[in-house]
């Protein structure tokens, strides 16, 4: 297998968990990040006319939770059964469906005047309950004192991170209560050594 060129944005969307991943596997990749201008000279040429893109050996693989779950099997992130494998799917969906509603809420100029009302909604509603979900969840395992499935770090860890850590910056203005078992797992997931050196670095 030849080396991995990720494409992606400067961004923490839906690029960053691969990039993560990748990071915490020990993986060396070209990570390739695309400027606007860049993005409009080969969107045409990318499969879903979206990014994130994987190359791998000439193939280009889109939409980021294939490349996640591809990357997840290919380096043992993906659970060690079917058990497991269904749990990091279920997270994986719970993650989606909340940022499904963030970029309808940032992205779309049609809501433009209503955000600021859609977004206090969100935060009291929607956000709460995500972040309430996402609590018992990792309750379910180890009592939430380690990770959301099984015994190590899994692309559900990843993806719930992620949110969790750009869920502040979409929502700066307004207060946010993180349960406390969800805190404690962000510090734990900063502190893989990995991790570590790839937040140094950026
Ligand atoms: N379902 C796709 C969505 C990808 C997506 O919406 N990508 C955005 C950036 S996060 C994009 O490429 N926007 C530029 C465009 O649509 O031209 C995935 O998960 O990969």
């Amino acid at each position: 297998m030849g080396k991995f060129k990720l494409l992606y944005f400067a961004s923490k969307g839906r690029g960053q968990p691969i990039r993560l991943l990748l990071h915490i596997a020990g993986v060396d990749f070209d990570d390739v990040k695309v400027t606007r201008k860049e993005w409009k000279d080969i969107k045409a040429n990318m499969p879903h006319r979206k990014l994130p893109v994987l190359e791998v050996d000439g193939n280009l693989i889109s939409q980021s939770g294939a490349i996640l779950r591809y990357l997840g099997r290919e380096f043992g992130y993906y659970g060690s059964n079917n058990v497991e494998k269904t749990r990091i799917d279920v997270i994986s969906g719970a993650v989606d469906d909340i940022i499904f509603l963030m970029e309808r809420l940032f992205y779309n100029e049609t809501v433009e005047a209503a955000k600021e009302k859609l977004k206090k909604e969100m935060v009291s509603w929607r956000l709460e309950e995500f972040l309430g979900i996402m609590e018992e969840t990792l309750k379910e395992n180890h009592n939430g004192d380690t990770f959301f499935v099984g015994d190590q770090v899994s692309i559900a860890d990843i993806q719930v991170y992620n949110v969790l850590d750009v869920i502040p910056e979409y929502f700066s203005d307004h207060a946010i209560n993180m349960p406390p078992k969800l805190t404690a797992f962000v510090q734990r997931f900063k502190d893989i050594q990995n991790v570590k050196n790839f937040l140094n670095k950026t």
